[in-house]
């Protein structure tokens, strides 16, 4: 091995936030030698490729961001509430410009393989291109939510006019006074339809589900806000760490049914007023996500505002959502005010499904025709390992990752599998349910830890056990069945797509639990990983 070193220490393979920072802590904080591979053309990931009309973050922008670099915490990234697309893409760039990362980012680059060699404990890497790279380690952060689902219609490859995805929007395409159609309604789909609804000649909604939506409350940041956010950023900061889902504010820790209708009302409509989904769902009260009579009573007050708001009654029908309000919570400016628009038309394909996609557009089983210029899918992602799968990923004994996963993905910690070592995974399945980037910079920091550790220790071989990768899992999957996200079909639990084994691909016990666990994991020497070095592992860590 000393003969024969790998040409990196560690690969990266995305530049996306997680990638960003895996990068810099690697190679700035450790001093490691690394190269970072992105398949997109430009760096942000989520940010470079999602740039469809109305693509805006939706946690609040103050907690939206990195915290690692304190000189420019204090700013506010972009003018309003929360981060449009070409703001955080405008941030993500000079943050990687300011850490002087750009000289180590390879894009316009897929990674279509990887496997690990026993002997040496070397990673050789592929690209598309028919480059192959050897590294010690490699961090995969390849995105939860990178890899889009086109769903599979009849006709669907016919249509002439402009077909896109969210997820791949073109930057040349403007909708402008165009008659576009729309398939989806989720985060991304509602974002979509409260943009395009303002400048399309004519909007169709193919709504599959009725969402629960309720407003962002987004406006301008004011300058005295910048100024309290200037003077108090860190305090927010702070709280984030010790949160549930590090949104920037306290849950309440008050059940919902345990104060009156009337009360219940008031706290729902400050809610209402004040915007923000996560704030909704988990600073009202603290069981909407776990008790039935909970999120009934949360989910009825949306289906409240929807009668309010909407002005047809057919719509507002066809718009109510029934069921647990169970999904990723979703808030927009106006949604439900979009459908009183007379350039928006919806229908609900749970009573009149496509039948098929033409030339000209989407036919429905009531025979209508609707002509389009543009048909958008905001149908989501196969997420968290969608993108893992599509790669020939081969660890120890030549195992293959997606057969490692072949009854659902699971993994230790969201990080690390058992049988492919020095793979570390940023936002895995199993991985921390929380605002984004606080739990990218969470895992990433402990994942950099890890690494040194084991160089310091001449141990640099680090692999989980099987047991630990199991008892996660499983962990994982109990804490889940308390969770009513376990029981509506969404990204989170991989029954958005068809075939999926379901499992809730999340540790839903929080931030802040997850952080202490990791405290724990390391404080005990790593328990649950063997570190070794090549071949001479004191343990083999498979039965
Ligand atoms: P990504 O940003 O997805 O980056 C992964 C990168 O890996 C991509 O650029 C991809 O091209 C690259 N890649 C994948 N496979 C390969 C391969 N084989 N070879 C080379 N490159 C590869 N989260 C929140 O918490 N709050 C929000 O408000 C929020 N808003 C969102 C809005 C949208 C429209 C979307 C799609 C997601 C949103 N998310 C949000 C989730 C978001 O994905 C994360 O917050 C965060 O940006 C993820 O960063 P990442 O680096 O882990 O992954
Ligand atoms: P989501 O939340 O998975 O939403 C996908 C939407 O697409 C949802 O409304 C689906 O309807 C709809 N869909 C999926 N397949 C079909 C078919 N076959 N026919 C009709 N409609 C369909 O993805 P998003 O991109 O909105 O959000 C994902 C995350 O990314 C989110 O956290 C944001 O932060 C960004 P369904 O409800 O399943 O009936």
């Amino acid at each position: 091995m000393a003969d024969n070193p790998p040409e990196f220490d560690a690969i990266v393979i995305g530049a996306g936030m997680g990638g960003i920072y895996a990068l810099h802590k690697l190679r700035n904080e450790l001093g490691l030698r690394v190269r970072a591979f992105d398949r997109a053309g430009g760096i942000g990931g989520t940010w470079w490729w999602n740039r469809y009309p109305g693509a805006k973050s939706d946690s609040e922008g103050l907690v939206y961001r990195f915290s690692f670099d304190k000189e420019t915490l204090g700013e506010p990234i972009g003018n309003n509430r929360y981060i449009d697309q070409a703001d955080m893409q405008a941030y993500l760039e000079s943050v990687v410009d300011k850490f002087d990362l750009r000289k180590d980012i390879q894009l316009d680059t897929g990674i279509d393989g990887m496997s690990f060699d026993e002997a040496t404990a070397v990673w050789t890497v592929s690209t598309a291109e028919g480059e192959t790279l050897t590294a010690r380690y490699v961090v995969s952060a390849l995105g939860p939510l990178s890899m889009e689902y086109y769903p599979d219609i009849k006709g669907r490859d016919s249509f002439q006019g402009r077909m896109v995805h969210t997820a791949t929007w073109p930057a040349d395409l403007r909708i402008d006074g165009k008659r576009v159609g729309i398939v989806g309604t989720g985060s991304t789909g509602t974002q979509f339809i409260c943009a395009a609804s303002k400048t399309a000649g004519h909007l169709t909604v193919f709504q599959r589900t009725a969402q629960y939506c309720v407003p962002n409350g987004n406006r301008p940041i004011s300058a005295e806000e910048r100024a309290e956010y200037r003077a108090n950023h860190q305090k927010i900061w702070d709280g984030v760490w010790i949160s549930y889902v590090g949104a920037g504010f306290q849950e309440s820790q008050v059940p919902a049914m345990s104060v009156s209708a009337e009360e219940r009302r008031r706290i729902f409509q400050k809610a209402w007023d004040k915007g923000n989904a996560f704030r909704f769902m988990l600073e009202t009260f603290s069981d909407i996500a776990r008790d039935p009579a909970a999120n009934e009573a949360a989910a009825e007050f949306i289906r409240s505002k929807v009668r309010e708001i909407v002005k047809d009654p057919e719509t507002a029908r066809k718009l109510m959502p029934t069921g647990y309000y169970a999904r990723r919570p979703i808030s927009n400016e106006d949604y439900y005010e979009s459908f009183n628009r007379d350039n928006v038309a919806l229908v609900s394909l749970k009573e009149n499904p496509i039948r098929e996609i033409t030339p000209n557009g989407v036919v429905t089983e009531d025979g209508a025709e609707h002509d389009l210029d543009v048909l958008v899918f905001a149908t989501g992602f196969d997420a968290f390992d969608g993108t893992y799968k599509k790669m020939e990923i081969r660890g120890r004994g030549g195992v293959a990752l997606r057969d490692h996963w072949k009854d659902g993905a699971g993994s230790y910690l969201g990080i690390a599998c058992n049988r492919f070592p020095n793979m570390f995974m940023v936002f895995g399945p199993g991985t921390v349910f929380s605002n984004l980037p606080p739990g990218i910079e969470t895992q990433v920091d402990w994942i950099t830890s890890l690494i040194k550790t084991a160089i310091d220790g001449d141990k640099p071989c680090i692999e989980a056990t099987e047991d630990a990768e199991r008892t996660w899992t499983s962990t994982c999957d109990e804490i889940a069945e308390h969770s009513l996200f376990s029981k509506v079909d969404s990204f989170i639990n991989g029954g958005n797509i068809p075939g999926k084994k379901k499992r809730l691909l999340f540790y839903v016990a929080g931030l802040a639990a997850y952080r202490q666990k990791l405290g724990e994991v390391a404080g005990a020497g790593y328990d649950g990983f063997v570190l070794g070095a090549p071949m001479q592992r004191e343990e083999q860590p498979t039965a």
